[in-house]
Order: structure tokens, then sequence, then C-alpha cells
């Protein structure tokens, strides 16, 4: 049986990349789409040596976008994180950096028609249920990739893509802090559970013995840590409505430390068991967000500027990642966040088909 063609789009997306499809060039059987998606990528395989994907979670990543039926949407964007080693693709977390491509993948296959200047892109992100807004440069009618913004993580500059949300609290725990408090305690270790865009578990790196300025080679050989982390990390699952997540990429897990390099924290990001090259996008916000929380571990560590938008630098193995966090003066505590706004880039990489097994096609 001769091999299927499936249109396919590779982009970068922030300091991610992946694969991009058109909800209708792939099968609509969720069960075969996941076959067919993992013989795309590669997986499982740790080299995928036999598809797209790069050996990194952060490059086995998957977009499907549709014109969306929506009245406050243009497109719907459903994020795949097709694990590199299992045969496993997880619907269950978002993904802000490659949320930054679909907007040029809505302009490059004329979902959207484009405005010269900037193109606002309305994004129903489907894994969480909530609405962003993207804003893509665009020349001549055609998406415009060159810039003078250099985001930490990527080499070079690029086009400035700016992306807003309005609401993500609790996107996938249902509340900000999915636990109640502002602080948890497991395995006799301080921790803040949060949910503003991503599920994420922040620990002071101090109180684990580890400093939080390892490299992510270091952090990645560290089993020791690996398997404290993974112990409160299934205890915290459960504790933030998220089940039991021995299966799952969330929660992330972040250590944290002190700033160095005049940010308002510094941080180790788990996802959830190698350590990030940088930050996810999402993961920033929750990160950021918890520097505002009275009581949480951030508490005596964060440098945090005053204001109803105050821009909030979070330091990564590979730089720093800026967060503008909107808040609503009247409110106080957890209830001010707002909404949050930040930069991005994007590339086009390759155009073309991505080939699978006709049998796997089939289903057979
Ligand atoms: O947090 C990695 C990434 C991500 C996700 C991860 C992301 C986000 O860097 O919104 O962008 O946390 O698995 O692409």
């Amino acid at each position: 049986m001769p091999q299927t063609r499936i249109p396919c789009l590779l982009m970068r997306g922030g300091t991610s990349k992946g694969a991009f499809f058109l909800a209708d060039d792939l099968p609509q059987d969720p069960a075969l789409r996941d076959r067919v998606l993992l013989a795309a990528m590669g997986s499982p395989d740790p080299r995928q040596i036999d598809g797209l994907g790069g050996a990194d979670p952060l490059t086995s990543k998957v977009a499907i976008i549709r014109p969306s039926v929506r009245t406050d949407a243009d497109v719907d964007y459903l994020f795949a994180q097709v694990n590199v080693d299992k045969a496993v693709v997880d619907y269950g977390q978002n993904c802000g950096n490659i949320l930054a491509a679909v907007g040029p993948f809505a302009l490059e296959r004329n979902l959207i028609a484009a405005r010269n200047g900037i193109t606002p892109v309305r994004i129903f992100m489907e894994n969480t249920g909530q609405i962003a807004t993207a804003y893509v440069p665009v020349e001549d009618g055609q998406v415009c990739y060159q810039g003078d913004l250099r985001i930490d993580g990527v080499p070079g500059t690029a086009a400035k893509i700016s992306v807003e949300f309005a609401d993500i609290a609790g996107s996938s725990c249902g509340a900000l802090l999915p636990t109640g408090h502002a602080r948890d305690v497991f395995d006799g270790t301080d921790v803040t559970c949060i949910d503003n865009g991503m599920p994420v578990v922040l620990l002071r790196a101090a109180d684990l013995g580890r400093t939080g300025y390892e490299s992510r080679e270091q952090l990645d050989a560290d089993s020791e840590l690996k398997t404290r982390l993974e112990s409160i990390r299934l205890q915290a699952g459960v504790k933030m409505n998220l089940g039991d997540v021995s299966q799952r990429t969330v929660p992330k897990m972040t250590l944290i430390a002190e700033p160095r390099n005049g940010g308002a924290i510094s941080s180790r990001t788990f996802i959830p068991h190698r350590c990030h090259a940088s930050i996810g996008v999402l993961g920033a916000v929750s990160v950021a967000s918890a520097c505002l929380i009275p009581g949480s571990v951030t508490e005596g560590l964060a440098h945090t500027p005053a204001g109803s938008t105050p821009l909030i630098s979070v330091e990564h193995p590979t730089g720093e990642f800026s967060v503008e966090l909107k808040l609503d003066m009247e409110k106080s505590g957890a209830g001010r966040l707002a909404g949050c706004g930040l930069l991005r880039t994007a590339r086009l990489i390759f155009e073309g088909v991505v080939m699978v097994s006709g049998e796997i096609w089939e289903g057979e």
C-alpha cells in the first residue's frame, strides 16, 4: 500500500517547533488521528528517527486548526503534545509557544483575510476553552516573518507577534489556586500550586538542597531530585483537580530562586520530567502570577514591580521571559489578575506533505 500524503506546515512558535495541520486533513476518528500523529512525528522512539519530531518535548508538538464557528473567534486551535518515547498523544495541556504560530498559519492557509499592517487573529484554544488574540504583522498581503525582536532561546531576530489573553485563570484546574491555598506541603516541602493558563507547582530550589542555578543538563542528570519532584507532582496533581497525572504532561514543576539578572524571579522548569531549555509561555504566566500572590513560596524571593500592569521578568536557563500582567486594582489578592500579554516570534520553516504509512492511515 502506498504511503499517505498529509498537507503539513512545519513552524516555529516561540521557543517550540511543531507540525501544523488543518483539522480536515487529518482523520476525524480521534484514536486513528493519534496513531497518524505518532507516525508523522516518529514516536515512540527516543530519537524520533522515523518522523518529523526532534527527540525533545519542545519539538514534538502538533497544532490542529480549523475555521471557528464561534462568534468570538476566527480559528479553533487544538494542541497535541506527542510524547517522544511513549505512544501517547496528550491534549491535556495548552501550549503558548506553538500558539504564537497559529495566527501566521491561519493566514498562510487563507482561513482569515490578511490586513496590511497588523492582522488580529482571535484564537479559541480548544484544550482549555479560552480565547487568545494574536497580532500578526502583514506586508503586501503576506505574513511578515522578518523583524528585530529577539526572544531568548531562539537565535537571531524576527517579527514581533503580540499575544493577549483575557481571563485564563483556572484553565485546566478550575481555579487560579486549585488547592484553595497559596501554599501547600507535600513530602515536607512547601509548594504553590497555581493555574493561570498552565498548571504549575512552584518549589523553592533551596528547600530541595539545590541553588536553582544548575544547568539544564545538570538537572536532567539529577535523578534524586527528579524522584522527589515526581512524588510531589503525583500528589499535587490530585489536589489540583487533575486526577492521576502519572501519564500526563501537567502539572509542570518549577524550581524558583532569587533573581540574579534584574528579573523578578529565577526559574528551572520540568515539563514535567525533562528540564525546559527556557520556560513555556503559559508556564511563565503562571510563575509570574504566583509572584503577586501573598503567602506563595515566591514570598521573600521575588522582586515584583508595582502598578496595574507590572512587567514580570521570569529568568530561565537561557535568558528571561517577560509577562505583562493586567491587574484589577479594585480587587485584592489572587482576584486581582485580570489578563496578560506577551511578545513572541514565529516562522514558517517548511511547507509540504508529511508521509505516513498507508496501513496506519487506513487504520489497519
Ligand atoms: O507553557 C512547554 C513550550 C511549552 C509549553 C511545556 C508552553 C506554555 O515551551 O505555554 O509554551 O511546558 O511543555 O512550548
